[in-house]
């Protein structure tokens, strides 16, 4: 299966005679359902696609904690959300006296720059430039908070200025004598999916059958069955369909009513010339039932790949630029995301869960010296920092939790490779109202432990879920309590206890 080439690693056994330029990107709720190198039902990206076929596609990639902030933190530090200090997308601050590989990659003669999204709630640190949208920042004429201190209004859509000012950065605002590590973050593919005008008539025509698991009952699964994230109870009408009338009332209408309220009248008058039917006819048809279910999916889908279509059009123009100006050769090029997302699986939409869809993310990469294929080891977002690390010849400092994925290029494998997955998930009581667990996954299996106290009157939780990958890839059967799998429950909750006390968890 893995189908590495060997036709080379990124690494020298000597040092590289020019150091490699690293161009990491990263999106925003991407999932692999909606990645044309992952899944071809639904998303064309032939852009993204093409760093892929370039390069290497990860078929088993994971996150360590499923949301922004904590993604994050987990990428820069390669450390699990407790020891980086970021657990939680509400109350968290990151330390940003704390090591992080930008810094590193600076001390070892590095220019750095990030571009975009950041959520950290503390400024950019171990960057030359940077120049971020304040917390999930705009669609449409998005704020940037600069170097300066300044907040500056930028006219345009968010994928198109992100991708600009990386650009104006590549071009003319580095050190061309240094090598180079730009972060170029994105804000799509978040909620609540504003595409932009250019993009609006597109995938009208597509329709889309519900997922197999989009009436799920929960059974045996009290906190799939308490979350408030369901396309069906949870999407908003009007903020994420978009379905405002004047008279209509939903809640999150005001802020939708926001968004909207930041177009310039260009701008709001095709997004009202394309939508004003669309909510003419809502209105008039007022779907019930399954067929407000199946309205409701298929109106999501259709803006999510809209959005997506910005995505992928401004990953091509960053990669025809490193083309043109001949980087390409010379720089590793990342393309992940901050988690993965669910597009109608249990019948939701958003991620946190430890379930595969957000417990997984996108990664492909391409590498000087050419390695292709697939590599089909367990990797986790932690594993990103010392990978760059390596990558650029600089030493992977003590106390990361991650490993280099270095080894993994030479044939798609290694030797001793771990077999499992630590996960763990903070942030309850929050939106979405999923609640705190942590778990492990091997190849098979996946042993979660939901825990903590309620909120809002809410019981507090300590519940097993134990699943069997191979026979129910869905996780709709919680097997946690059949005689047959009580040796696998037992050998998992081993690996559980042992796990949590190499990283330290109490
Ligand atoms: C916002 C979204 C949520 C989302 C979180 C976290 N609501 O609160 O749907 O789960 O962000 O997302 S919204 O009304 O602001 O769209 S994260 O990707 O930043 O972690
Ligand atoms: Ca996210």
């Amino acid at each position: 299966l893995a189908a590495v080439a060997a036709t080379g690693c990124a690494r020298q056994s000597e040092a590289p005679a020019r150091p490699m330029n690293i161009l990491y990107i990263m999106t925003d709720d991407h999932t692999a359902q909606m990645m044309s190198c992952y899944d071809t039902r639904y998303a064309s990206t032939p852009n993204l696609d093409r760093i892929a076929a370039e390069g290497v596609r990860f078929t088993n990639s994971f996150v360590a904690n499923s949301l922004s902030g904590p993604s994050r933190a987990c990428m820069l530090t390669g450390k699990h959300s407790h020891k980086n200090g970021f657990y939680v997308n509400t109350t968290c601050v990151f330390d940003n006296t704390q090591q992080t590989f930008p810094k590193l990659l600076q001390q070892a003669g590095y220019e750095t720059a990030v571009v975009g999204k950041w959520h950290l709630e503390s400024l950019p640190t171990g960057f030359d430039h940077w120049e971020i949208v304040p917390g999930q920042g705009d669609y449409y004429n998005p704020d940037f908070i600069r170097q300066t201190g300044d907040t500056v209004r930028s006219e345009g859509y968010i994928t198109n200025l992100i991708t600009d000012k990386s650009l104006d950065w590549l071009r003319s605002g580095r050190d061309p004598e240094k090598p180079f590590c730009l972060l170029v973050h994105h804000k799509a593919q978040h909620r609540n999916w504003m595409a932009d005008t250019c993009n609006l008539a597109l995938y009208e025509e597509l329709d889309f059958p519900l997922p197999d698991t989009f009436f799920d009952d929960y059974e045996g699964r009290p906190a799939a069955a308490a979350q408030e994230m369901s396309i069906m109870k949870d999407m908003d009408l009007i903020y994420d369909l978009k379905m405002w009338r004047p008279d209509k009332r939903s809640r999150l209408k005001g802020t939708y009513e926001a968004f909207v309220g930041r177009m310039n009248p260009e701008q709001r008058a095709a997004w009202d010339r394309f939508y004003t039917p669309l909510i003419e006819e809502f209105y008039r048809r007022n779907p019930q039932g399954r067929e407000l279910a199946q309205w409701k999916f298929t109106r999501y889908m259709r803006d999510y790949m809209k959005v997506l279509k910005s995505l992928d059009d401004n990953v091509g123009r960053l990669l025809d630029y490193l083309d043109e100006s001949g980087l390409a050769e010379n720089t590793l090029v990342v393309y992940t995301s901050d988690q993965g997302f669910y597009m109608g699986e249990h019948g939701w939409f958003d991620k946190r869960f430890m379930y595969e869809e957000s417990f997984r993310t996108p990664l492909v990469m391409r590498l000087p010296g050419g390695a292709r294929g697939d590599i089909v080891e367990m990797v986790q977002n932690i594993d990103y920092a010392p990978t760059l690390l390596d990558a650029a010849g600089v030493e992977v400092p003590d106390g990361m939790d991650g490993v280099s994925l270095q080894p993994l290029f030479r044939s798609g494998k290694a030797r001793g490779w771990r077999t499992s997955l630590y996960y763990q998930y903070y942030d309850y009581p929050a939106v979405g109202s999923v609640r705190a667990h942590y778990g492990i996954r091997t190849d098979r299996y996946k042993l979660i432990h939901w825990f903590g106290p309620g909120a809002d009157g809410d019981p507090d939780i300590d519940f097993w879920e134990l699943y069997d990958l191979r026979k129910d890839p869905c996780e709709v059967h919680n097997v946690y309590e059949e005689r047959g799998y009580l040796p696998i429950r037992r050998e998992l909750a081993r690996l559980l206890a042992e796990k949590r006390g190499e990283l330290g968890i109490r």
